[in-house]
């Protein structure tokens, strides 16, 4: 039976940074994943690009966790480029931000109370400087020149195909059938055990490789059962499957994101020079719609809605037959916005993707210990807007992990644990 430090489930956007950074901490771990890493669209982490931004409407607290994201991403970029070379794609593009309408106030004060460049526009001038934009002009907007653009198939990738250059081993097309914790205090290990789906994985081919060692090789290279000292769980909206006790607070919904075809004429005012990445809100809790500039590998103007309910998933089993592709009413929901608010990017729709939010009553993250097993971390569901705190969220795990309680019976405990602080040599966030 093979033993590791620490196996991670789940090999999205948070799993693939906790499997980063517990590698680069020397630690031997595996990461465990039920489809490929990239190349489908099953998940929550594809769909060619993720916003990034420092102020944050929906909360003051989360500003030291951005700024060590973005810190830890930059620094992501320049180890991806000492492995391969110049990168033929960056993994953060700056395109600046914008938060339009009723988010704007809470925008402007987290901005304010970080200390962050930013203007404040009315809809008119918002409309003058960036010409593929048309909002009323008595709304207002928070521009921050610091937000951009993340490609998340390419930052799941350099995550991956980092650790497994530290030593990681990663076992794609692969579930974990059970779980469970045996033995007591310092002696207690979580044992897994595995069970290969058949799924094909698929490696993307404009990247840094990862070794992709599909199901086939549990039976030589992996035992089907493995233990662990500690696991991470980031299984995403598959959170209920795994710990049955999340079920009611941690909610996947199917969200349908479309590319749509821009005027010829007006291309370049959807390009990432020209196009700040947005968040608009039309009323407070009204609907709120977000998109990109246009990407060189899948054209047209993404647009995708944020506020709206879309289709709560309250049993797991259903995840499966989740309707993966888009209907009429999604593409009416998509082009309500991009007629009122983009105007000239009203042709076809290009492209459709599925995919799943996984939510929690309040909107924010659930990052914790197992109540029952503290050397089990849980880490889902991130409401939607987790992916550009993946690197911070990813290297605060790997520092839970190694401050794991010594004696775990006595840390039975449901309290959330704070991170520890950073070592005095680390830089602050
Ligand atoms: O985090 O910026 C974000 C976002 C927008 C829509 C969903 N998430």
């Amino acid at each position: 039976r093979a033993h590791y430090d620490v196996v991670v489930v789940g090999l999205g956007a948070f799993g693939s940074s906790v499997l980063y950074h517990l590698a680069k901490a020397g630690l031997k771990v595996l990461g465990v994943e039920r489809y490929g890493l990239v190349g489908h669209a099953l998940g929550s982490s594809h769909g060619a690009s993720r916003i990034i931004r420092m102020a944050y409407f929906e909360g003051l607290q989360y500003g030291p966790l951005l700024k060590r994201s973005m810190r830890l991403f930059l620094q992501l970029q320049e180890e991806l480029a000492a492995v391969e070379g110049p990168l033929s794609e960056p993994l953060f593009i700056r395109t600046g931000m914008l938060d339009v309408g009723s988010v704007f106030e809470r925008a402007l004060r987290s901005a304010q109370v970080q200390g962050l460049e930013h203007e404040v526009l009315t809809g008119a001038e918002l409309n003058r400087r960036f010409p593929a934009y048309r909002v009323p002009e008595q709304w207002r907007a928070l521009y921050q020149p610091d937000g951009g653009v993340l490609t998340p198939e390419r930052i799941v990738q350099a995550h991956v195909g980092l650790a497994q250059r530290m030593g990681a081993q990663v076992l794609t097309s692969t579930t974990v059938a059970a779980w469970r914790v045996e033995g007591t205090g310092a002696n207690a290990a979580v044992t897994f055990e595995l069970t290969p789906t058949g799924a094909t994985a698929v490696a993307a081919s404009n990247s840094i490789s990862y070794s992709d060692t599909t199901a086939t090789a549990i039976a030589t290279a992996v035992p089907r059962k493995v233990t662990a000292a500690a696991a991470v769980m980031t299984p995403g909206p598959w959170i209920g499957q795994l710990v049955p006790e999340l079920r009611e607070l941690c909610v996947p919904e199917r969200q349908v994101v479309g590319w749509f075809e821009i005027e010829a004429a007006a291309r370049s005012n959807f390009a990432p020079d020209r196009f700040p990445v947005f968040v608009l809100e039309e009323t407070s809790g009204g609907a709120a719609y977000y998109g990109f500039p246009e990407h060189d590998q899948l054209p047209g103007f993404k647009i995708g809605l944020y506020r709206h309910l879309y289709e709560q998933i309250r049993n797991p089993g259903d995840l499966d037959r989740v309707n993966r592709t888009a209907n009429a009413a999604d593409e009416a929901a998509l082009r309500s916005g991009v007629l009122s608010y983009f105007p000239t990017a009203m042709g076809r729709l290009l492209t459709a993707s599925t995919c799943f939010f996984t939510n929690t009553p309040d909107g924010h993250f659930l990052v914790d210990r197992h109540p029952q097993h503290p050397q089990v971390i849980l880490c889902s569901a991130c409401s939607g807007h987790g992916f550009k705190m993946s690197s911070g969220i990813g290297q605060l795990i790997s520092r839970m992990v190694m401050d794991r309680p010594k004696d775990t019976a006595a840390a039975n405990t449901n309290t959330v644990q704070s991170p520890p602080p950073l070592p005095p040599s680390a830089p602050s966030p």
